[in-house]
C-alpha cells in the first residue's frame, strides 16, 4: 500500500459482504482518512449487514443504524448531539448506498446540507438497490440490466440516465463536493481529508461496484473500477470553496472497454454503446467548461 495512505485499520476483516465489493473499500479508506474520532450512521443498504451481527466488530468505530430515508436527518441530530457534549473535534460520517441517496434519502440529504451541519454525506455508489436484489435506483446508469429493467424479448433495460447526486450537490451550493474510486485510494483519502479542512457540510461520491450486481468477476472490481474513470464514464472531480478540479484521463479510452467486462451490459447492441459513448462525450465537455468558469 502507498505510504501516504494511513496504515491504521478501523474497518476490519470477518465481514459479511461479497468478495470484491466496492463498498468495503470505500469504507476502509473513508475510515482510514478520518480516523477514530468517527462515528459513522448507515440507513437500510448492503452496509447494514455488512458488519454483521453482535458480538462481531468489524468497524472500530460507533455505527449507528438508521431507517432507510433518515442518513441525512441522523447525522445532523448526531452532529447536534456531539457539540452539545462539547465533542466537536468527532467526525460525522452518513454512509448511504445511491437508493439511499440519489431516491428515498434525498430530501433528507438535501435538507441536512442546507442546515449547515459540520458533516460528511458518503454516497456509495454500486448504482442500484443491491441488498434487495439488484433493483434500479435514479443512480443506475442508461442501458444497464437490473432485476426491474430485465431484458427479455422486449429489451426493457434501464433507458433512462444516471442521476447524479454529486452534480445535484454542487448546484445547491454544498460546501465540499466530490467524486472518486476505490480503484484511486490516494486520491480518495486526499479528498476525504480535504473535505475535512471545511466546517460544514460535505459530500462525496464513490463509485463502488458490486460484482455479484454488475456481473464482473470478483477479482475485477478495481479494473472496472479504474476503467470507469479512464472512459470517463464516472468522471473524478472535486468542487472545493467555489473551485472546481477535473482529473483529466490522459488518452482517450472508448466505454466499451469498461461495459464489456460487466454482465450487466452485455445486452447492449453497438448503436447504444455508441449512445453511451455520445452521453460521456457530452458531459466531459459539460465539466470541462465548468472547470474554466
Ligand atoms: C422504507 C424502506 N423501504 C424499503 C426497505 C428495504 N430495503 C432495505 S435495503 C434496500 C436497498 C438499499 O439500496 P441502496 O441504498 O442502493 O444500498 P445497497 O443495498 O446497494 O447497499 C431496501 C429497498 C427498507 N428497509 N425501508
Amino acid at each position: 500500500m502507498p505510504t501516504s495512505i494511513p496504515k491504521q485499520e478501523l474497518m476490519m476483516s470477518g465481514h459479511a459482504a461479497c468478495a470484491g465489493c466496492g463498498a468495503v473499500l470505500a469504507m476502509r479508506y473513508v475510515l482510514k482518512a478520518l480516523g477514530e474520532k468517527t462515528v459513522v450512521s448507515v440507513p437500510a443498504s448492503c452496509w447494514a449487514v455488512i458488519p454483521g451481527n453482535y458480538p462481531a466488530e468489524v468497524l472500530k468505530v460507533p455505527m449507528v443504524y438508521t431507517p432507510f430515508a433518515a442518513t441525512g436527518a441522523s447525522i445532523s441530530g448526531i452532529r447536534e448531539g456531539l457539540d452539545i457534549e462539547g465533542k466537536e473535534d468527532y467526525n460525522v460520517v452518513g454512509f448511504a448506498g445511491d437508493g439511499g441517496t440519489a431516491d428515498i434519502g434525498l430530501q433528507a440529504l438535501s435538507a441536512a446540507m442546507e442546515r449547515g451541519h459540520n458533516v460528511f454525506y458518503i454516497m456509495y455508489d454500486n448504482e442500484a438497490y443491491m441488498n434487495t436484489g439488484i433493483q434500479r435506483s435514479g443512480s443506475t446508469p442508461f442501458g444497464a440490466w437490473t432485476t426491474t429493467t430485465p431484458i427479455g424479448k422486449d429489451r426493457t433495460f434501464k433507458k433512462e440516465k444516471k442521476k447524479v447526486v454529486a452534480d445535484i450537490m454542487m448546484a445547491q451550493g454544498v460546501p465540499y463536493v466530490a467524486t472518486a474510486s476505490v480503484a484511486f485510494p490516494e486520491d480518495l483519502i486526499r479528498k476525504v481529508k480535504n473535505a475535512k479542512e471545511i466546517k460544514g457540510p460535505k459530500f462525496i461520491q464513490i463509485l463502488s461496484p458490486c460484482p455479484p450486481g454488475w456481473y464482473h468477476n470478483s477479482e475485477d472490481t478495481i479494473k472496472v473500477s479504474r476503467l470507469a474513470v479512464e472512459t470517463r464514464v464516472f468522471p473524478l472531480y472535486e468542487y472545493m470553496n467555489g473551485k472546481f478540479n477535473l482529473y483529466k484521463t490522459n488518452k482517450f479510452v472508448p466505454v466499451e472497454e469498461y461495459l464489456k467486462i460487466q454482465g450487466r451490459f452485455a445486452h447492449l447492441k453497438e448503436d447504444e454503446i455508441k449512445e453511451i459513448q455520445n452521453f460521456v462525450n457530452e458531459r466531459w465537455e459539460i465539466l470541462l467548461k465548468k472547470e474554466g468558469n
